[in-house]
C-alpha cells in the first residue's frame, strides 16, 4: 500500500510554471499577477488525500446548467424567496463556487461548455436565431467528443443553440442522443401562437407571401423536429427533460462504461412556463415556480444516482448560462444580490453564476471556495477526469480545475479572466483587480445604454467591492497599467472588437439554411426559394 499523505499537499506555483500558464502574455502581465492576494478556500472539512483522488476513476459526469437563472436566484447563493431544498442538499454535500464565469448570453456561454474557449475565438460571441447560417464548427474538439474517445456515453437533453442547422446539431458534434429545443424558448415562428411567437421571425418576400420561414418552436429528438410545442407544450417541457435524463442515467448503470449527461434546462428563460405541479406554488410568482422546478429536476437526477449506487463515482456540477434579465414585471426576473448588472452585460451579475460542484468523497463537502474559475475550464477539467488529454492542435483559454475541485489547491490556475460582450474585450481580471476599458451596460429596464466615447478606464477590487461601485484607479496607477498590458495581449492575439485578430477561428457555416420543420408543416420549396432569392 502507498503511504498516503495526512496534509493536503497544496501546489505552489513556479515563476516557470507561471511563464507557461500565461504564454505570450508578456512581461506586464506576469507582473500584474505578483500583486494580488490569493482567494480563500473556505472549508471546514479536510479535502481528500490527492495522490488517489483520481487514479483510474473516470467518473460519470453530469452537467446541469439552467437558463438565465441569476446569481441569488438559488438557497446557497442566498435566495430567501425561492425554494431549493435539492440545490441547499448539493451544497451541504459539495462545493459551493463563488466565482464560476460564464459568458453573458447563451450562445457564446454555451460554446464556451462546449470548446473551453471564449466564445469570440471560436466565432460565436452573439445569440443565434432559428436558421442561422453559423453554428459551431466541426473543427472544434467539443468536450462530448473527447469523453467519447474516453468510452463515455454522451447524452444531451435541453436547450443546444449553437446551430440548428443539420451540422451543427448536437448528434454531430460528439452527442450519442439529443432530444430538446435546438435554441431559446420565445424563437419560435409566427406559426406559435402567443407567447412564443418570436417577433424577429423571418417572413419570406416576393413571391412566399409572407410566410413563415422560421419553423414554430420546435422539439428535436437527434436531428428531427418531433412535435411542435404550444404553450401548453411549454409548460410539460422541464418534466419531460427530466423524464428523458433519469431514463438515460438508468439506462447506463450498469453498462460497463461511464457517461455524460449534459442536461441544459429550457426554464427560467423567457416566456415562463412552470411545469403544472409547480405553478402558482412559489412565493415568488411565475418566476419562483420555475426556478423551484429545476430544483425538484436536480433532484430527481440526483435521486436517481443515488439509487443507483452512483454516487462516489459521480461527478455532478449546476450553473447557469448568463445572469438574469432585467425585471420586466415583479414576478418575472431573477436576481443577482451582491453582483451589480444584468444578463448582456459584463458587471459580475451578468457573467457570475450560482455553481455548485458534488461528488462525494472526492469533492470537499459543505465547502467554499472563492477561487476564479469558468465554464472554459470545464471541458479541461472533464477530460483530465476521465483520464485523457486536450488535443494540441486548436488552442483552448480554460484550463484544468480539478485541484480546486477536489480541494487539493486554493487557488485556481488560471489566473486571467477576460470579459466579452459580443466581440469587444470589455474587461479583465486578475486577483482582485477588474478593469472595464469601455463602458459597461448595467442592463437596467427603462434605462437607455449610452457608451461614452471618452471613456477612462474603471478599476475595481472584487474583494472589497463585489458590487463594482468604487472606481480606485486613480489610487492604483500602477495595477491599471499592468491589467491594460492584459487587455492589449489578449487584442493582439483576437483583436480589437470587429477587427478579428489571428487567434480567432472561423465558425461553421452554411450557404442555405433549413429550418427544423416537423415533416407535415414543412413549407414548400418555393417558399424556400422565395426566401433567398
Ligand atoms: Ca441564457
Amino acid at each position: 500500500m502507498p503511504i498516503m499523505p495526512t496534509m493536503p499537499i497544496m501546489p505552489t506555483m513556479t515563476t516557470s510554471s507561471k511563464l507557461l500558464l500565461l504564454g505570450g502574455l508578456g512581461a506586464a502581465a506576469i507582473s500584474a499577477l505578483q500583486l494580488f492576494s490569493p482567494s480563500a478556500l473556505c472549508a471546514d472539512a479536510p479535502p481528500p488525500p490527492p495522490d488517489a483522488a483520481l487514479a483510474g476513476a473516470k467518473p460519470n459526469i453530469i452537467y446541469i446548467l439552467a437558463d438565465d437563472m441569476g446569481y441569488a436566484d438559488i438557497g446557497p447563493f442566498g435566495s430567501k424567496k425561492n425554494r431549493t431544498p435539492n440545490l441547499d442538499r448539493m451544497a451541504a454535500e459539495g462545493l459551493k463556487l463563488s466565482c464560476f464565469y460564464a459568458a453573458s448570453l447563451c450562445t457564446p456561454s454555451r460554446v464556451q461548455n462546449m470548446t473551453g474557449c471564449y466564445a469570440k475565438r471560436v466565432s460565436l460571441p452573439n445569440v443565434i436565431g432559428p436558421m442561422s447560417p453559423v453554428g459551431i464548427s466541426s473543427r472544434e474538439h467539443t468536450v462530448a467528443e473527447l469523453l467519447k474517445a474516453q468510452g463515455y456515453a454522451t447524452a444531451c437533453i435541453g436547450k443546444w443553440h449553437l446551430g440548428d442547422q443539420p451540422a451543427f446539431l448536437p448528434t454531430k458534434h460528439g452527442f450519442d442522443s439529443y432530444f430538446g429545443l435546438p435554441y431559446s424558448n420565445d424563437m419560435g415562428g409566427h406559426g406559435n401562437a402567443g407567447a412564443n411567437a418570436n417577433p424577429g421571425a423571418r417572413r419570406a418576400g416576393k413571391g412566399g407571401g409572407g410566410r413563415d420561414v422560421h419553423p414554430p418552436l420546435p422539439l428535436v429528438r437527434d436531428t428531427k423536429a418531433i412535435e411542435v410545442v404550444t404553450d401548453e407544450g411549454q409548460d410539460l417541457l422541464e418534466e419531460r427533460y427530466t423524464q428523458a435524463a433519469v431514463k438515460f442515467i438508468r439506462e447506463q448503470a450498469g453498462a460497463g462504461h461511464p457517461f455524460f449527461l449534459y442536461l441544459a434546462h429550457t426554464a427560467v428563460h423567457k416566456p415562463l412556463h412552470p411545469g403544472p405541479n409547480f405553478k402558482g406554488k412559489s412565493a415568488n410568482g411565475v418566476y419562483g415556480d420555475w426556478v423551484e422546478e429545476i430544483d425538484w429536476s436536480v433532484g430527481q437526477v440526483m435521486d436517481t444516482v443515488r439509487e443507483l449506487g452512483l454516487s462516489e463515482n459521480t461527478f455532478v456540477i449546476y450553473s447557469s448560462d448568463n445572469g438574469p434579465y432585467q425585471l420586466a414585471s415583479p414576478d418575472m426576473g431573477g436576481e443577482a444580490g451582491p453582483l451589480r448588472g444584468a444578463k448582456g452585460g459584463t458587471f459580475e451579475g451578468g457573467v457570475r453564476e450560482p455553481t455548485i460542484a458534488w461528488w462525494p468523497g472526492k469533492v470537499p463537502a459543505g465547502a467554499t471556495t472563492d477561487a476564479m474559475l469558468g465554464n472554459i475550464d470545464l471541458l479541461p477539467t472533464f477530460v483530465k477526469f476521465a483520464g485523457g488529454t486536450v488535443p494540441t492542435d486548436n488552442k483552448i483559454d480554460g484550463v484544468d480545475i480539478s485541484p480546486v475541485l477536489l480541494g487539493q489547491a486554493k487557488e485556481s490556475t488560471r489566473k486571467v479572466q477576460y470579459y466579452f460582450q459580443s466581440n469587444t474585450l470589455e474587461a479583465v481580471r486578475s486577483g482582485p483587480w477588474k478593469l472595464a476599458v469601455v463602458t459597461q451596460n448595467d442592463r437596467k429596464q427603462g434605462i437607455p445604454f449610452k457608451p461614452d466615447p471618452n471613456f477612462v478606464p474603471h478599476l475595481y477590487n472584487l474583494e472589497t467591492d463585489i458590487g463594482e461601485r468604487h472606481d480606485v484607479a486613480a489610487k492604483n496607477p500602477e495595477v491599471v497599467k499592468q491589467l491594460l498590458g492584459l487587455v492589449a495581449a489578449m487584442e493582439k492575439e483576437l483583436g480589437v472588437k470587429s477587427k478579428l485578430g489571428p487567434g480567432v477561428r472561423a465558425p461553421g457555416r452554411v450557404e442555405r439554411p433549413v429550418g427544423l420543420w416537423v415533416a407535415s408543416q414543412r413549407p414548400p420549396e418555393e417558399l424556400i426559394v422565395a426566401f433567398y432569392d
